[in-house]
């Protein structure tokens, strides 16, 4: 039988790092990334097969679980039919029709292959309508991996110590300000002193690439306004937030109107997908329709419509998300008393079915510094010893926690029993 370790040797051969995303390296887990071989439910099975309860979800499209038979079943129906053609098809409008029904903000949608391509495309149109260059995110905040973008990131490029990615020309990324998160004064002073040149502010509404937190009361209204105020555009990346948080994403559960929104993830169903779109008057500036460039051989695709169609009509049952939510709260409420009784400084934080476990005494972790101060040692430790007993959390201190429905009460249970396990080796 092949071993994990031995794949991981034969990959690293061919593949910079063994993987073809650095976050799935295990970067300083002191062990080989588990190579997974299927998928099922609220389970993954690695090659040696060996279960796990998965809290990854491929980073967040399996909110229904692994191998949902309505979203294989649509893929299939539609194999025969030819898997790209590179023209319009009825399918496009399908999904672009549900996305602008589901998240009203939404007037216009461009599909992508990737969150990286939506978001990259929503700051070139920002800069495009405005004239402007400049462009605002936040420490901590990941938005994938273009240029611009790549300035004092999180997720894999913090995971690796490189925030700032090396092959960025100082010449963009001085046009990229970062400012802190849940810093409303912070950005009302940048506002105040270069407002008039920024295109758009960019935001995770919920920050899931520093580990999980939310946004504070009144950190939302600020971007809102300050972008009123100096016509500058305001994007909420909701590609992990997106139809997760809540059904119409982080801007329904908190009420904040972006002008454009970009997705990814969830709206796949699994399948390469993003997209971003927003207010029609700043949507009808991309091409073909007006100057601003932006295109995809398979943007699109039928069959990855096929999946993301059928797993956003599945978001819609009644009471879907509140279940989903419901079962964030049972297992951070579990962690938290057996860390308690196990006197290990833990907390988590959680919005709606995304939660982030954060090895600290702090109460509350706001920010990109307070999430880079909790212990990666002990994390570390509690990572290990949960893999080992077949519960699988994102290899990293800087990455959220994926809840899906196919988690039964059960899967929950042994969850707990794990981390109690996990607590007292600590
Ligand atoms: P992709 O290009 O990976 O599809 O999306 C980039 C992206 C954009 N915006 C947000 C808020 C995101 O979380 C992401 C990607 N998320 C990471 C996990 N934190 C993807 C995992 C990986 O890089 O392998």
């Amino acid at each position: 039988m092949t071993t994990s370790a031995e794949l991981f040797d034969l990959a690293s051969r061919h593949i910079p790092g063994g993987v073809n995303s650095p976050v799935r390296a295990f970067k300083g887990l002191h062990r080989p990334p588990v190579f997974m071989e299927r998928a099922q439910g609220a389970y993954l099975f690695d090659v040696e097969g060996k279960r796990y309860v998965d809290y990854v979800g491929s980073w967040g499209p399996m909110i229904t679980g692994h191998a949902d038979q309505d979203v294989l079943a649509a893929v299939r129906a539609r194999l025969d039919n030819g898997l790209s053609f590179g023209t319009p098809t009825a399918v496009e409008t399908t999904m672009a029709e549900l996305i602008c029904e589901m998240i009203p903000s939404m007037e216009m949608v461009r599909m992508t292959s990737s969150g990286t391509e939506a978001t990259m495309s929503a700051i070139r149109l920002a800069r495009g309508s405005t004239g402007r260059d400049k462009i605002v995110k936040f420490e901590g905040n990941y938005h994938g991996h273009s240029d611009s973008l790549l300035v004092k990131a999180g997720s894999g490029a913090l995971t690796h110590g490189e925030p700032s990615s090396p092959g960025v020309p100082a010449a963009l990324a001085e046009h990229t300000v970062t400012l802190s998160y849940n810093d409303p004064e912070g950005v009302e002073a940048c506002f105040a002193e270069i407002g008039e040149q920024i295109a758009c502010i960019i935001v995770e509404p919920v920050a899931g690439n520093m580990n999980c937190i939310p946004p504070q009361p009144g950190f939302l209204e600020t971007l809102r306004r300050v972008c009123d105020e100096h016509g500058s555009i305001l994007i909420f990346d909701e590609v992990m937030t997106g139809f997760r948080v809540a059904l119409g994403g982080a801007q329904a559960h908190y009420g904040i109107t972006p002008d454009l929104t970009c997705l990814g993830k969830i709206v796949g169903g699994g399948m390469p997908v993003g997209a971003f779109g927003g207010k029609r008057e700043i949507m009808q500036n991309i091409s073909p329709m007006g100057p601003i460039y932006q295109a995809g051989t398979l943007s699109g695709n039928p069959l990855a419509m096929a999946a993301g169609i059928t797993l956003l009509g599945k978001l819609r049952t009644p009471g879907f998300h509140d279940a989903l939510s419901q079962r964030v709260e049972t297992l951070c409420h579990g962690l938290q008393e057996r860390a308690d009784a196990a006197r290990v400084a833990m907390m988590t934080q959680s919005a709606g079915g995304m939660f982030g476990v954060f090895f600290t005494s702090q109460r509350r972790v706001d920010n990109f510094a307070q999430a880079t101060a909790c212990d990666p040692e002990a994390f570390r430790r509690f990572f290990g010893a949960m893999l080992d007993q077949g519960v699988y959390l994102a290899p990293s201190a800087f990455e959220a926690g994926f809840m899906s429905s196919a988690h039964s009460a059960e899967d929950i249970q042994f969850t707990l029993d794990a981390a109690e396990k996990a607590f007292s080796l600590m």
